[in-house]
Parts: C-alpha cells; structure tokens; sequence
C-alpha cells in the first residue's frame, strides 16, 4: 500500500514501553485513531490528515530521516545513538515529551569495590549503545573494549563476555537483581517528537504544524 500523500505519517513504536503513552498523547491532543486490528502495521487519526505506522522503535530515525516519515515519537538514546553513526543527520528534535524516562549507565559487578572511572581502562564493557558510550570513554580519556549486544546485556558479566555492562536503567531493579550496580551516568533520555530535515511542501508542512501546536498544547498543561 503506498502512502496517501495528503496525510502525514508519523512513526511510533509498535509495542514496547513507549507504545501506550505515544498514544495516550495523541489521544490527549484530541485525535480519534484506529487501528487496523492488532497485527495492523499503521493506524489512522478519524479526524486529522494523519496516519501511524507502528513499528520497531529502532527503525523510527531511519524512517524519519528518509522522510518516510514526517514526524516520529522515539527516545533519545536511539535517537543519539543513530545520529552519532549518521555524519549528516536530517533529523530535527522538537519537543521532550515527559515519559520514558531513563538513564544510560555504566555498572560493574556488586562484588568489586569501583571507586573510580579509570579502572574502565583496557576492560570489556557490554551495551547496545556502543557510538553513546564511544563517545563517553573518550571525552573521559578511557580506551576500553566495547562488546555490542543488541539485548540481555545485563547477562554479560555472568556469561563472561564482559565485566563492565552500560545499559538504561529506570527503577534500578534489573541491575540490582543480576548482582550488578551503577558506577556512572552515560546519557540521561526521554521520549521525544522528531521531525524530518528533508524538504516538505507547504501543505504538509502546515499539517505537522497543526499537530506540533496540538501536541505543545498537551504537554504545556501537564508540566
Ligand atoms: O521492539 P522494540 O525494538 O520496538 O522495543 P525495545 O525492546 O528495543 O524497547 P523497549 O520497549 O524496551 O524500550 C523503548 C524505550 O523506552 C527505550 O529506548 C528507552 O527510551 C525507554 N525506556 C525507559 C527504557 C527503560 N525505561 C528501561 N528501563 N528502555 C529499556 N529499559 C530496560 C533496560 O534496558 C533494562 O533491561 O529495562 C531494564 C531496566 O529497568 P529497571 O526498571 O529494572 O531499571
Ligand atoms: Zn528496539
């Protein structure tokens, strides 16, 4: 199915901890959506020039930059981590949206008495953020081997594949449960709206517009 050129798309994670509320903000800014039934890959706004797609939240600064998306709901950690491997970035953040907060950190083993940042030096750390924590160890002045694991990455130091792992934490229970704890914060997210850098002809670009004013609006009385 090609995409209705008189709409705008915007990408929002399929399922996953961003899902509900993208949509209860939508819903918030006074959309009316429906959804193609439960496997459904997009949704569409009843009352607005809009429709979703629902997809891997990993995907969305692909789709956006390639503007097959107009506009995308995404955190900044997948966001920083694509755009740090991106030299030209044709992606634009436009607003923080006050959910899916977390913090990219370092944890080493509970058992290890870490008390500073050097003892990184010349170790193993596991992530799924290897250009964000690239990025980190070099403005610290550490060289240590990144090992990128795309999930489970606090079973690494078990699994011996690393000692140190850098992964987000929210409540602190994950790392607490596999013996691990924070020794150092990388990157603090949250969830943000996104919009493509390619050029939009007028009439669409009015339509995201309309929707970012919506949207202004919804986060304006929540703080
Ligand atoms: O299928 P898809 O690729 O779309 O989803 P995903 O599995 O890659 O992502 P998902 O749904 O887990 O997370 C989507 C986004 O939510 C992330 O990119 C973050 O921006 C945000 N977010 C907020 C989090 C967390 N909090 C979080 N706690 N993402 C992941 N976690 C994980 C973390 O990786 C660890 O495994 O939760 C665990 C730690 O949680 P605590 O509460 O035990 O500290
Ligand atoms: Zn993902």
């Amino acid at each position: 199915m090609s995409p209705d050129r008189n709409r705008i798309h915007l990408a929002v994670q399929k399922s996953g901890r961003l899902s509900e509320e993208s949509l209860s903000l939508l819903k918030g800014a006074g959309l009316r959506l429906s959804r193609g039934g439960k496997s459904s890959l997009s949704a569409r706004a009843d009352n607005y020039p809009l429709d979703l797609m629902l997809v891997r939240d990993d995907d969305i600064p692909t789709f956006v930059a390639d503007g097959v998306c107009e506009l995308g709901i995404v955190g900044q950690n997948v966001l920083e981590e694509y755009a740090l491997g991106q030299p030209d970035r044709r992606i634009e953040e436009v607003a923080r949206l006050g959910f899916g907060r977390c913090s990219l950190k370092i944890a080493a083993p509970d058992s290890l008495n870490f008390f500073k940042l050097k003892m990184l030096e010349g170790q193993r750390i596991a992530t799924s953020y290897p250009n964000i924590l690239r990025r980190f160890l070099d403005t610290q002045g550490i060289s240590a081997d990144i090992v990128t694991m795309r999930g489970a990455v606090e079973l690494a130091p078990r699994l011996g594949i690393a000692r140190f792992i850098c992964d987000l934490v929210s409540t602190g229970a994950t790392l607490d449960a596999n013996g691990l704890a924070p020794v150092a914060d990388v990157f603090d997210s949250e969830a943000v709206m996104i919009r493509t850098l390619k050029p939009v002809d007028a009439p669409h670009r009015a339509k995201m517009d309309g929707l970012l004013t919506r949207i202004g609006g919804v986060i304006a009385t929540q703080e």
